[in-house]
């Protein structure tokens, strides 16, 4: 078997894939597609302007590989990457693993003190990022009690990515690795804030491609993807450019912010076939659509995940559009979808079935299988799943165990084997798609001199979809609800992410609270 291949025997479900023994996945990824006669279709269409084909990418990565090692970034070392949604990303990316070193892109909504754990975390040797995010990044840099070997930005004055890429060669060899190796991190949150970094193999990015991608999507070469969810989710990676890549289609890259103006405005001008998006987003596109009509029609399929579809909108939305939405669940740490709806299976208001790859079992607290219709504990287990998480062997043990991982969610099946989900098994709340600490908002409440106690849970909007809710003990009990509300509200969207900040504030006298002192959130539900 030619070095760096992999065979793929589609006459069985799900596809047979053997790996040949020197496996750098960056190759069949970009340089397959010049290989296959490609170089001359575009792969990214940025919403701003630019295209970029196939030839352009593989050009790009290895410039950029070589711009990689050329700032002493050497193998197995970790590069972090602070990108918008823009070619560049690509380019790390892939620059980086052909180089044999380790991408690690991260959230670009978080905040300096979230970075500097990261770069202390992971001891990264490099760190890129978007001149957008300076303020944020450059601060946590400067807190950190790890210095990376160097930072680069991707262009603007001075320095810069843009600026290096003529000057180096466009020639790389892939750096020899094997589909099991390290390949790149992404970082998960954990229930105290303390982000985990998910580290996945070679061959994880070949795994979802065949048995998401091509079986359950059927993402084929003329399709044109659009993911509201950006690169640096495993969601959006995986929507907006490993399934893609990896059957020679393409992709519409939106840099700004996805609302429903400027979804569908990137919809009609670009006409993508497949749109994916989160809850909140349909949810808000549905409210825009009642007042203007767009021209959807180019989509042939519609996907939601990162929470719970309610069913109702999945009804509104194929009443509007015509159009159906494909709920499946997937996780940073399974890398993508692994039970999911399909356009010949699909039922409102569940996640549907596992994925052909996929096995899901639903286990009590003692770890035996619960009976059909009882909710538990879903595991799960499929090759694209994380091999551990970077130094941390407790969470590691914790969360996969004998090749099945724990999800963390609980779930029950019915009859007919669909999987409906119920909550989370610990207090992490998802809003908007993206995962929020109660304890990190409630930190933040504390922090203000008016606050003598908070304890944040997740309440429903009127579209069914989970939002954070505060509920404060002030310290002086005649302060003006009201005022209260607002300076909370403004002090929280200026000290953490923007989409954490508490929608409802409840005051009150005391916390329900266990006689060893922990906050019965549950109560407060
Ligand atoms: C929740 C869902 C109900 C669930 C993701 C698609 O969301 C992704 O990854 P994360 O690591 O979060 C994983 C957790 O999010 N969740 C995700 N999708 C659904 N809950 N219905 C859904 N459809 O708690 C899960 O454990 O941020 C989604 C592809 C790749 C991903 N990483």
């Amino acid at each position: 078997m030619r070095d760096h291949s992999v065979s793929i025997d589609r006459s069985t479900t799900p596809a047979g894939l053997a790996f040949a023994p020197t496996f750098n996945v960056a190759v069949s990824f970009i340089d397959r597609h010049l290989a296959e006669g490609r170089g001359d279709k575009v792969v990214i269409q940025a919403a701003d302007g630019g295209t970029v084909t196939y030839a352009a990418l593989a050009e790009n990565v290895n410039r950029t590989g070589n711009v990689l090692t050329g700032l002493g970034i050497g193998r197995g070392d970790r590069v972090l990457l602070i990108v918008k949604d823009c070619p560049e990303f690509y380019y790390l990316f892939w620059g980086a693993i052909k180089a044999g070193i380790v991408p690690v892109p991260l959230n670009t909504l978080l905040r300096a003190r979230d970075y500097c754990s990261m770069i202390e975390d992971s001891g990264c040797a490099g760190l890129v990022y978007s001149p957008e995010y300076a303020g944020e990044v450059e601060a946590a840099l400067t807190q950190a009690d790890h210095q990376p070997k160097a930072t680069l930005r991707i262009d603007g004055e001075g320095e810069s990515l843009r600026a290096r890429l003529p000057q180096v060669s466009a020639d790389l060899a892939p750096a020899p690795a094997k589909a099991e190796d390290d390949c790149f991190w992404l970082y998960s949150s954990g229930t105290t804030g303390a982000p985990k970094g998910a580290v996945h193999a070679h061959r994880d990015m070949v795994v979802i491609s065949e048995y998401y991608g091509r079986s359950t999507l059927g993402i084929r070469e003329s399709d044109v993807s659009f993911s509201a969810a950006k690169l640096f989710f495993a969601y959006g990676l995986g929507n907006a450019m490993v399934l893609p890549l990896w059957v020679g289609a393409s992709t519409v890259l939106l840099a700004g912010p996805p609302n429903p103006q400027s979804t569908f405005d990137v919809i009609e001008r670009y006409k993508p076939t497949l749109f994916f998006g989160v809850p909140t987003l349909y949810a808000a596109q549905l409210r825009a659509l009642d007042q203007e009509s767009r021209d959807l029609s180019s989509l042939r399929a519609c996907v939601s995940a990162g929470e719970a579809l309610p069913g109702d909108i999945l009804r509104r939305w194929k009443a509007q559009t015509g159009r159906l939405i494909f709920d499946g669940i997937g996780s940073t740490e399974a890398l993508h979808i692994f039970i999911s709806n399909r356009a010949d299976d699909y039922r409102p208001g569940c996640s549907g079935r596992p994925v052909a790859g996929y096995d899901a079992v639903i286990l009590d607290d003692a770890g035996k299988e619960v009976p059909v219709g009882d909710s538990g504990h879903l595991m799960i287990r499929g090759a694209s799943t994380a091999k551990y998480y970077w130094n941390k062997p407790d969470k590691t043990a914790e969360t996969m165990v004998d090749g099945w991982l724990n999800t963390g969610d609980t779930y029950y099946r019915d009859k007919d084997g669909y999987f409906y989900y119920c909550g989370r098994n610990d207090d992490m709340l998802k809003v908007g798609g993206i995962w929020c600490s109660p304890f990190e908002i409630e930190a933040k409440l504390i922090e203000h001199p008016k606050v003598l106690e908070a304890a944040v849970v997740g309440r429903v909007d009127d579209d069914d979809l989970v939002k954070p809710a505060a509920f404060v003990v002030p310290i002086d009990p005649k302060d003006s609800a009201d005022a209260m509300s607002d300076e909370l509200r403004q002090h929280c969207k200026s000290g953490l992410a923007k989409y954490k900040y508490p929608r409802w504030f409840t005051f009150v006298e005391q916390l329900p609270k266990t006689a060893t002192g922990k906050i019965q959130r549950y109560k407060l539900r």
